[in-house]
């Protein structure tokens, strides 16, 4: 039997330049967004970038790290379950993720498998993933709003390259950046009205949940927080063990404050 596979001749440098020329089309493209879901890969960031892109806006999800999911590969210490409450049940269904009900209100699902299944959905309703790059500053100018990002490759920071970034342009950000609230952070830093971030307090997993939703919300003019992030600049208490309706709940509602916004 002959394994050879038979096929056209391949050209290393014609997929090399098939690589190139696409990614920096779509860079091209993506340097004017509508909206910007920074550590967009999280499970607040990747469920905002489903509802948006859904919704026609132009979204581009800015995510540190090699890989999507953020903190919800892991589930529970490396348990690769979640729970959700009663509340987000609809965001599961509607993202054809599947779960067991493990006693009233209490609704177990694969860790990877919601990863994955919100990861699609984003993709498949047109959102754009720029993972490995990294958000290091905002742009304010003279309206005073959060009006672009400032982006490096993440390998520049990690290897203490001196290496100047790019900007890109974005009508809304919406900070998921989980625990660290890293863009409120850069907003605060260089003088920008916001409350004091308090960061997060003692476990309170009911409590957190509960009032996450009121937590996402713009604290700058062009600037949403969601998921932890919007617990942390609130002071609010963390949740879990690893209790995720809250992040997908928060991850809508960041979507929907930027869709009465934008359409
Ligand atoms: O931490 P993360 O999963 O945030 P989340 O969506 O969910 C929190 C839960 O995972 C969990 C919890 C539930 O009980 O409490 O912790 O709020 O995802 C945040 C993502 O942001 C990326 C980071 O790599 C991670 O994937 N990130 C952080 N800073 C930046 C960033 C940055 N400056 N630029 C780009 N990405």
């Amino acid at each position: 039997m002959n394994l050879h596979m038979r096929q056209k001749e391949l050209d290393e440098v014609v997929i090399s330049r098939a690589i190139l020329a696409e990614q920096n089309a779509v860079m091209m493209d993506y340097l004017d967004l509508e909206c910007a879901v920074v550590g967009g890969a999280g499970p607040a960031g990747l469920t905002t970038a489903a509802y948006l892109a859904e919704a026609g806006i132009k979204t581009g999800v800015i995510e540190k790290k090699l890989s999507v999911g953020g903190g919800m590969w892991g589930g529970g210490m490396m348990f690769p379950r979640i729970v959700v409450q009663d509340e987000a049940r609809p965001i599961l269904d509607k993202f054809g993720i599947t779960y067991k009900e493990y006693q009233e209100n209490y609704y177990v699902a694969s860790s990877v498998e919601a990863v994955s299944h919100l990861t699609a959905a984003a993709c498949d309703a047109g959102a754009e993933f720029f993972n490995v790059t990294m958000v290091e500053d905002v742009v304010v100018k003279g309206d005073g709003r959060v009006s672009g990002l400032v982006i490096n490759w993440t390998a520049v920071e990690m290897a203490r390259l001196h290496i100047d970034p790019l900007t890109l342009r974005t009508k809304y950000t919406i900070d998921a950046t989980g625990h660290d609230a890293t863009i409120a952070h850069q907003v605060k830093n260089k003088g920008g009205d916001l409350p004091p971030i308090a960061g997060e307090g003692f476990m309170w997993a009911d409590r957190a949940e509960a009032n996450i939703i009121e937590h996402t919300k713009e604290v700058f003019p062009g600037l949403i927080v969601a998921g932890m992030a919007a617990n942390a600049v609130a002071g609010e208490n963390r949740m879990g063990p690893p209790i995720f309706g809250g992040m997908l709940l928060s991850g809508r509602r960041a979507a929907e404050l930027v869709i009465e916004k934008l359409l």
